[in-house]
């Protein structure tokens, strides 16, 4: 029996933990701190529940199985490391104002892995990490804790999740995995590991390659989709629709432009770029500045506020002031048809528009709770936009494609709508009754 601990019952570690213990011959345990924001998950998987609201197809029938073959279980108990064979960590690295990265608990669960693990243990760092972080934050730690050599005592891997929220299992199952191991034999452990439960390709390769790839494989999706989103403000103010572009554009098999919107959110996509410049640094490599992730950062990141703008100037045509109006925002997941909240542009665009005076609803089909709520969340869109004067769309959750347009523009005291996804029809808007502004497509009027 090869025992299995996974550090982190998150987006990534409950799936991987999940499709780990379905296989013969593992036994899996989750580990995950009692804290306010997370410690209720421990008790909804050890009821062989999934604690995520949004459409993960598979998962809470794979969590059901293996809970009741006794194969899965959560705790909070670190003690769960002493006689652990393989340990995942898949714990959040977020990176701060300053954008550089936060590790405490990355480097509070090295440290306990150090304290606790016994000799021979392969340790796998699955948490995106900026390039050098594993062997010179990790394994460094494991060292001074256990006395142990990595490579040596202990095996050591950094292997990259690709995850994303609606495809949790799809993903891990089926694309590609990267091993970085600090040895072959690191490598070898945990390809043997993987090859139960991915059916894609194994690619072993070194720590910092791994390293590199992950963070490069997410600011090259960052770039992209700032170029569409630059491109998409060019057009809005010539009077052309982007999305026509586009689909002239991509035509063409070599060209991908990417998808416009109100702003780049998740877990991945507004730190990866900022942890490959990190590790730059860290190894002295000030020579090279790599403008392409500042820029393109400060593009997504102002595509909220650039919604924003596109309310009040809606909002104007209709004769009120921002200040003087109730704003509902429609979307606060990061993702369509997802409950994950993690650096939505929801937030800036709930901030600035709070900042300009506007009186907030917030409306979302999936999201539970959102720790940045500046009122409560609503789950009925009618109620929501009762007596609005601007609904805002940040999301494109599957409801809002059948919103009744007529409907809502009779229960709303002003029928202003701001489409940050390019959900609507600008015809059947327009029939509606409403005034109408889109990313891309129809901005700003004197
Ligand atoms: N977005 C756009 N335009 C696009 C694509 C996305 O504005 O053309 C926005 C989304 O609305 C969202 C944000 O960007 O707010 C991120 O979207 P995403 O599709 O990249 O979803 P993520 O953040 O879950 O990205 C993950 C990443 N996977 C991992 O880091 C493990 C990313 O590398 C993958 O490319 C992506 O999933 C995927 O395509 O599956």
């Amino acid at each position: 029996m090869r025992k299995i601990v996974v550090i982190g019952m998150g987006y990534v570690g409950i799936p991987c933990a999940a499709l780990l213990a379905d296989v013969e011959g593992n036994d899996v345990t989750g580990l995950q701190r009692r804290s306010k924001r997370s410690g209720w998950k421990i008790d909804v998987l050890n009821r062989g529940e999934s604690p995520f609201e949004g459409n993960e197809p598979g998962l809470s029938e794979l969590i059901a199985r293996v809970v009741k073959n006794g194969t899965f279980r959560a705790t909070e108990d670190v003690d769960a490391l002493k006689d652990a064979d393989v340990i995942l960590i898949d714990v959040q690295t977020p990176t701060d104002e300053q954008n550089i990265p936060q590790y405490t608990s990355l480097r509070e669960v090295s440290a306990s892995i150090g304290q606790l693990m016994k000799k021979g243990t392969l340790v796998i760092v699955e948490s995106t990490v900026a390039p050098g972080t594993t062997q010179n934050i990790v394994q460094s730690i494991i060292e001074e804790h256990s006395g142990l050599k990595g490579g040596v005592d202990f095996d050591l891997v950094f292997s990259y999740e690709r995850v994303m929220p609606g495809k949790l299992i799809h993903n891990i199952v089926n694309l590609p995995r990267v091993l970085g191991g600090i040895t072959p034999q690191s490598a070898e452990r945990a390809r043997d590991l993987y090859s139960g439960i991915v059916k894609a390709k194994i690619r072993v390769t070194d720590v910092l390659t791994a390293e590199i790839s992950k963070t490069i494989e997410n600011a090259y999706r960052d770039v992209n989709i700032a170029f569409a989103n630059e491109m998409a403000l060019v057009c809005e103010s010539m009077g052309v629709n982007i999305f026509e572009v586009r689909d002239i554009v991509n035509e063409l098999d070599s060209r991908n432009l990417h998808i416009p919107g109100a702003g780049v959110g998740g877990h991945c996509l507004p730190k990866d770029p900022w942890l490959l410049r990190h590790g730059l640094y860290k190894y002295g490599a000030w020579h090279v500045e790599p403008e392409f992730i500042s820029l393109a950062r400060r593009i997504n990141n102002h595509m909220p506020i650039h919604m924003a703008y596109l309310v009040e100037n809606a909002l104007k045509s209709r004769g009120r002031a921002v200040r003087d109006s109730i704003v509902t925002i429609l979307g606060i997941a990061y993702l369509e048809n997802s409950d994950d909240t993690r650096n939505t542009p929801a937030g800036p665009l709930m901030f600035n528009l709070q900042a300009k005076g506007a009186k907030l609803r917030l409306h979302d089909p999936f999201v539970r709770e959102w720790d940045l709520a500046v009122t409560d969340l609503e789950r009925d869109l009618t109620k929501a936009a009762t007596g609005s004067d601007c609904l805002v769309l940040v999301t494109k959750h599957a409801e809002y494609f059948d919103i009744d347009l007529k409907k809502l523009s009779k229960v709303m005291r002003t029928p202003v709508l701001v489409d940050g996804r390019n959900v609507f029809d600008q015809a059947a808007v327009g029939a509606a009754g409403f005034e109408y502004r889109c990313i891309g497509k129809v901005g700003a009027q004197s």
